[in-house]
């Protein structure tokens, strides 16, 4: 069987999760979903970044010790993977010193045997929201513009990595797409990048200034920089540096789902990391925009967050997995409001796929077993549309492989319209076939992005169940 690695970033849990979260979440779900459906051994990771700056301040804020505060926050990101039905395999913590930290310490010592690693005294301007080294130019009126605050000039000394070593490297494995960023803009904005050169970068420090972390192995007194402890999550869940048998067997990674706000930490970072450990680098890198909200990205920072608890308790998990899919295109930021919400929801849930299946219970209702197989126009019509949203989630197109299923139920309307089977009762046996056939086929096409309405497709065919799909909104 072969395999099939998924991971989603894994979040800081310094305040609640919101819907921005739910959207990488999700995305990676129907990924590792289609890959199962297709046959694939697949392993879908998740979990939580619990270390550094942000969580050391956050804790402190709210008169809570680290540990207890990352207690509690990272079960609030567990829960919402309940929420949304996600079918992950693990939930990494970077606390957990008995599966993260032998990862994270071997391959620290795998880049330093390889002569990588040197201190230095350093001076610079630090962003904790982004927990990164920020150049002048990158500020807006002296601040973060992702983040809305100053950074911290901070100057101290501390161990680099020579990332500048794996420059042409990085940038042939990403031109070659042996490290392929989906889409192409992406790919761009890191070659772009690469092409003006690449720094060093500063990956440790003093447990003075940060003591919430990893100790650099063999120096208590640094602490080791929160993304490369994190990045090593992808490596550390499967087994690296504890389990060599599973590592093996899942490494390299099949896809890292991300944001485009760290794009460049695992098309850079990360994979200058892996080359100087002599580890393989993953295959695909898909990046996603943003869920915007009052035209901003959504961040707990900017406190312009949708809580997706609430969300899901008032309209139900499909229902948000589907408008975060269908409504946010894969590659461009999308927005977030309630009302688009509902029109999206009683056009296409209410309306579209739950009226068909209505209509066809209905109709069925009228006959006792229809067992014979499909007409050769709708077998050949579904398997095109089939076909036409499998290349589109080869290609993690999710909202034209919704597009898709759409087009299918379109197809039903318009069909049943034509034949009339209500009036022309000698006709209808074949009618009630063919749309039973469909019904099947959207439950099929849609499993891996609403799981429980495809289940609930299928029941409601067998029983010949009544109750509507999704009862309309007010
Ligand atoms: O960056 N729209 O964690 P984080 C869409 N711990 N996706 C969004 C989003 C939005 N408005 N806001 C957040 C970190 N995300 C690090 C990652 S990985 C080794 C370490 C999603 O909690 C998106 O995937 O800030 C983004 O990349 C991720 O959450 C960042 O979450």
């Amino acid at each position: 069987m072969r395999k099939f690695y998924v991971t989603t970033p894994i979040y800081y849990p310094s305040s609640n999760p919101h819907l921005g979260h739910a959207y990488t979440d999700v995305i990676a779900d129907v990924i590792a979903r289609f890959k199962r459906k297709e046959g694939f051994d697949v392993f879908f990771l998740t979990g939580t970044d619990e270390h550094g700056f942000k969580i050391q301040e956050h804790a402190k804020g709210a008169g809570k010790t680290p540990r207890q505060f990352v207690n509690e926050m990272s079960e609030r990101f567990e829960k919402l993977g309940e929420a949304l039905n996600l079918s992950n395999d693990d939930f990494i913590r970077t606390t957990d010193k008995k599966r993260h930290w032998p990862g994270v310490e071997l391959i620290w010592k795998k880049i330093e045997k390889k002569g990588d690693v040197y201190k230095k005294k350093y001076k610079g301007l630090y962003c904790s929201g982004c927990e990164v080294f920020k150049k002048e130019k990158e500020l807006v009126d002296g601040k973060c513009p992702d983040h809305d605050k100053e950074p911290e000039l901070v100057e101290e000394e501390n161990y680099f990595f020579k990332l500048s070593k794996y420059r042409e490297k990085i940038e042939e494995l990403i031109k070659k797409e042996e490290v392929k960023i989906a889409p192409e803009s992406g790919k761009k904005e890191i070659l772009n990048f690469l092409g003006k050169g690449l720094d060093d970068v500063s990956v440790s420090r003093s447990v003075e200034k940060l003591s919430w972390g990893i100790p650099v192995p063999g120096d208590e007194k640094q602490i080791l920089y929160v993304w490369l402890d994190a990045l090593s999550n992808y490596i550390s869940a499967i087994g690296y540096g504890r389990d060599e048998e599973n590592f093996k067997k899942w490494w390299p990674a099949d896809v890292h789902c991300v944001g485009k706000d760290i794009l460049r930490f695992h098309s850079v970072i990360w994979i200058g990391m892996l080359l100087s450990a002599g580890l393989e680098v993953p295959k695909n890198i898909l990046v996603h925009g943003h869920i915007t909200s009052e035209g901003r990205k959504m961040s707990k920072t900017i406190g312009n967050v949708v809580d997706p608890f609430e969300i899901v308790k008032e309209y139900g998990t499909d229902a948000v997995r589907y408008y975060l899919l269908r409504e946010i295109p894969a590659f461009g930021d999308g927005d977030f409001s309630e009302k688009k919400f509902k029109e999206r929801y009683n056009a296409d849930l209410a309306d579209g796929l739950g009226n068909l299946i209505s209509r066809t219970v209905a109709l069925a209702g009228k006959h006792e077993s229809i067992k014979e197989l499909p007409g050769e126009d709708i077998e050949k019509k579904v398997r095109e549309i089939k076909k036409e949203a499998e290349s589109f989630l080869e290609k993690f197109k999710f909202n034209e492989a919704l597009g898709s299923a759409w087009k299918l139920i379109h197809f039903a309307d318009r069909y049943i319209e034509e034949k009339k089977p209500w009036e022309k009762k000698e006709e209808s046996v074949t009618v009630v076939k063919n749309l039973i056939y469909i019904s099947a086929s959207l439950s099929e096409m849609l499993s891996p992005f609403m799981p429980e309405t495809a289940e609930r497709i299928k029941k409601k065919i067998q029983k010949k169940e009544k109750s509507p799909l999704f009862p309309k909104l007010k």
